[in-house]
Parts: structure tokens; sequence; C-alpha cells
């Protein structure tokens, strides 16, 4: 089957925030506005098509990133989205930083009362870790206290990035009604009856027509809500494009010109200064209350990269060692990265790869090339959350599942057999060793990212085991929930040095460190024994 969207209409975004920010609330409302789902889900009431473990549904939060598709149409045109809604809780960390690798752009949802917070700020700074271009979406514009400005001011001072409203939110608290687009000059007030599915469109002009407030009471006390005149529009309005011109050599000799900048220039602009990370497009909403999604993702389409945006995939030929170019087209060699392991109760290992060139196809083999194993990729799957659509074919710039791949962690990289390459760093390089009991119990080990245990190889330095206790359990009951067999024994734990020690020494030959025992803490971490699992009667 050939490619149905094009390359460039391909969108991965994640959703990244502090926690509680409302990420999969508005997820969920990108699910329904697409068409996805026939019903929005809710996180309060446990019917998240996102948040789908049990755990998730139980606390109302999520604990590991979900990946979906969807369409949207802009410009009479189809655009494929990819999206990974990301946990914000601070244990979690792993879950985006994994995510964050394979995205090509990121929308960070904030809290309109509490602006910034702590884990936003890390998410932040992971995102400019990895060169994510990113757009703002100010959320729960309806809640008490809900202050535009103050997240603004906040972005700019705990992030020192260089937010650029397109938007002004019309009313606040229980008056907010809709938002102001200052590039389109229009208002946009969301329909309730239809769950924010249908949505009116007015000039702006008409907020300063006394008749038509008049008419309108909602109108009016949004305007009183939000104490917006005539004067605060120009110069909000005026200051935006300012700012757009500002970081945009191309335009700012017309705007010093006084010559005025057309949508479409405005909107170019806006695109180039965001894939640069020279600014972020911020904008205004209330998932709950079902307003602002769908200006959100028109500026998905607008302003976040597609795979040909973003540079191309390097790595080494591990047969010459020479430097190779992976190009984010179909006619390149297969290349790929495995960026997240789950266990599925039916069909076992899910493997999520983001494919970076070339084309995978259902049934074929390919290389694990840090580890030098073979792997049949027996099934791809698109995910929707946990619900599984099987597919023949995946190409260059999508996320997928595979299913049969049997030594492959997560960070691995697959590609084609006759065109090996090494992306990522030369450790992975190392040959693999005997697989350790843990690893053939369930698996569990995989899951782990490397990043969650960092390096210990300076002498008498260890990292916390509290931290790392933590991470194990967390990832322990996830795991346990998947495999559907009761543990006998309370979540692994970290060895004390005191235990390590009492250990006596293996031989060489019969180690079962795993195969990146580089990394000291896996090495103790793989020394662990426990009892077989019994099954879940
Ligand atoms: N008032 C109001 N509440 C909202 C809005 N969006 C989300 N919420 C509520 O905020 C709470 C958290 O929402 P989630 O969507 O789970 O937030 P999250 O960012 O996904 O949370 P984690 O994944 O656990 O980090 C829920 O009770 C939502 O109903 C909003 O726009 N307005
Ligand atoms: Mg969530």
């Amino acid at each position: 089957m050939a490619r149905v969207f094009k390359l460039e209409d391909t969108r991965n975004i994640g959703i990244m925030a502090h926690i509680d920010a409302g990420k999969t609330t508005s997820t969920e409302r990108i699910l329904f506005y697409t068409g996805v789902t026939y019903k929005i889900g809710s996180v309060d009431e446990g019917t998240a098509t996102m948040d789908w473990m049990e755990q998730e549904r139980e606390r109302g939060i999520t604990i590991t990133s979900a990946a979906t598709t969807a369409s949207w149409d802009r410009f009479n045109k189809k655009y494929r989205v990819n999206i990974i809604d990301t946990p914000g809780h601070v244990d979690f960390t792993v879950e985006v930083e994994r995510s964050l690798r394979v995205l090509d752009g990121a929308v960070c949802v904030f809290d309109s009362v509490a602006g910034v917070q702590p884990q936003s700020e890390t998410v932040w700074r992971q995102a400019d870790k990895y060169r994510v271009p990113r757009i703002c979406f100010v959320n729960k514009m309806d809640r008490m206290g809900a202050d535009f400005d103050h997240v603004i001011r906040t972005i700019r001072q705990r992030l020192g990035a260089h937010p650029v409203p397109l938007q002004f939110p019309l009313g606040r608290e229980d008056n907010f009604i809709g938002i102001i687009d200052f590039l389109e000059e229009k208002v946009i007030v969301w329909l309730e009856e239809t769950l924010g599915a249908k949505f009116e469109t007015f000039p702006v002009e008409k907020l300063w027509d006394k008749a038509f407030v008049d008419s309108r009471p909602d109108v009016a006390g949004a305007l009183k809500g939000s104490a917006i005149d005539k004067k605060f529009y120009d110069d909000h309005r005026k200051k935006v494009i300012e700012y757009i011109a500002e970081h945009d050599d191309e335009v700012i000799d017309k705007y010093l010109n006084e010559v005025p900048l057309t949508v479409e220039e405005m909107r170019k602009s806006i695109r180039k200064s965001t894939l640069a990370l020279k600014i972020v497009p911020v904008l205004a909403g209330s998932a709950f209350k079902n307003k602002g999604i769908q200006p959100l993702l028109d500026a998905v389409v607008d302003y976040l990269p597609s795979p040909v945006d973003v540079p191309p995939v390097e790595g080494v030929n591990p047969e010459n060692d020479e430097s190779e170019l992976r190009l984010a087209r179909d006619d390149q060699p297969f290349a790929a990265l495995a960026f997240k392991i789950m266990s599925d109760p039916f069909v076992g290992h899910v493997t999520y790869i983001r494919v970076y060139s070339g084309v995978l196809k259902s049934g074929s083999y390919v290389l694990n090339s840090g580890k030098g194993t073979r792997e049949r990729i027996s099934r791809l799957l698109q995910m929707h959350a946990n619900k599984r659509e099987e597919i023949d074919e995946i190409y260059a710039g999508d996320i997928c599942a595979c299913v049969g791949l049997k030594s492959v962690n997560t960070g691995d990289t697959l590609c084609d057999e006759s065109k090996p390459i090494i992306p990522w760093p030369s450790s992975q390089r190392r040959k693999p060793t005997r697989t350790n009991w843990v690893w053939r119990c369930s698996g569990w080990r995989r899951k782990i990212p490397r990043s969650a245990f960092p390096p210990n190889r300076t002498p008498g330095r260890r990292s916390s085991p509290a931290w790392a206790n933590c991470t194990l359990k967390l990832s322990w009951t996830a795991c346990c929930a998947n495999i559907t067999c009761r543990p006998m024994w309370d979540a692994p734990r970290w060895r004390t040095a005191k235990r390590f020690a009492r250990r006596p020494p293996r031989k060489a030959s019969t180690s079962s460190r795993p195969a990146d025992a580089g990394n000291t803490d896996i090495a103790k971490l793989s020394c662990i024994r426990y009892p077989t699992p019994t099954m879940r009667t």
C-alpha cells in the first residue's frame, strides 16, 4: 500500500507539562475533534483513552506515555498528527525524555493559574536538550484566578523563552467563551451545546460595536471579565507583530518601512522562528470546557516541524567506521530508534519505534546494529493508546509498534541489514553476553531506559538508592500489571554496597551481566535474584 500522507504533511508531537496541567484532557479533545473517538474521554471518570492502564484510571494520573494517531484538515489538506501524551509526575520524567528523543515538536501545556511549575521547567529543559521546537497552550482559562498575562510572564522569566501570544482569551474564569486571534483579527466563540465541536467566528471589529455587544450578553460579560477594549487590542497586536518581525530578518525591513504584513507572511515567519527555537507561539483555551483545541491543532500543523524539517540522523557505518547520514525519505535505507517497550497480555513484548528513513515491511528482518543481532518483525501495529491496528508497512517519519523483537532494548537502533548504521553512543556496539535471569523472566528490566541509571563510573560516587528504588518500584508495578502474574515478593530493591560486597565474586565466563553492563549500576541490578513468578489464578 502506498503512503497516504506525504512526509511534509506529518507531525510527530508530544504533549508535555507539569502534573495535572491538562495534557490528557487536551489529548482526549484532540481525539474527539479529529474523529478518532466518538465520545470525549474523561480523566476524572476514568474513561480517558490515553490513560488506559488500571493504575492510571484509579489514580487519575498518567504513568506511561501513550501514543496515538489522528488526522487534521488544514486549508483543505489532510495532515497526519502522531501524538504522544506524556506523564507530568516527576517520577516518570524518563518517560518524557525518551519520548522527546523521537519527537519533532512538542506542545507545552500550562495551568493558567499556576503558570510555569517545577516539572514544566524540567521538561522544557529536556526539550531544549533535544532541540525540540514547541508551542505553548495556556489551559484552564475557566479556572478561578486564571491569568494569561501571568503565564506569559513566567514563561519569559522562568524558562528564559520568547513567548509570542498569537491569541488573547476572550473572558476568563466563568466568563471565558473563546479567543481573539491576533493574526487573522477574528474572534472565535465555542458553542457549548456541541461540546466545542462547532464554533462561531466574527471579525474583531464587532467587539467594539455597541449594538452587537448589547445583543450578546455572553460577549459583553467576557469583554468585561477580561477588561478588553479597542486600545488594549491594538496595543497588544502591535507588540505581537513587532515581536514576530524582530526575530525574522526577512520581514523586519518591511515592518520598519511600515508596510503591513499579510497573514501568510506572518505565519511563515512564525514557523521559521519557531523551528529555529527563537520564539514560542502561545495559545489559550480550556480543554475541560472544550475550548481552544481546534486552533491548537491548526498551530501544530502551521508551526511545528515535519520530519523533513528536522536535521537528518547522523551515524557511523560499523563496517568501515565512516560517518553516514540518513535523510527522512522512503528511498533511503531503513533506520529506526526503539524508544519504548511495553508488555501486552495478548501479543507479548511490543517495541515502539520511530522510523527515521526508509520503509519497514511486516515479516521482514532488520539488524539491531548496537548488538549485531538479526530480528524478525513479525507484526507491525499502529497504536491508539492500548488499541492496536495491524498494518503492513511503515514509512519514514512515522511512529509504530513492532511485535517479535527479542533482544531489543529501549534506545537501540534498528536498521537495514545490508546498510548498517550506528547513530547512537558507541557503548551500544558491545557484543551481547548471556542474558540474565531477570531478563528472561518478564523482560521488565528492558523497559527501563538507560537514562534511568546515570553512569556511576567515578570511584567512590554512587547514585541515590532511594531514587533508584522509586524508579524500579514503579516499573515493577506497571510490569506486573501487564504480565498477568502475581508477584509473590515485594518490588525489587537496589542492593546496598554492603550486601553486594558479601556476594562471592562471579567467574568471568558465567557472568550474567546484560549487554549494557558497562554501566556499573545496571550490572549490580542484574545480580539480584528473584523467585519464579506464579501465574494468577
Ligand atoms: N477547570 C479545568 N480543569 C481542567 C482543565 N483541563 C484539565 N482539567 C482537570 O485537571 C485535572 C488533571 O487533568 P489531566 O488531563 O489528567 O492532566 P495531566 O496533565 O494529563 O496530568 P498527568 O498526566 O497526571 O500529569 C483533571 O481533573 C481535569 O479534569 C481545564 O481546562 N479546566
Ligand atoms: Mg495525563
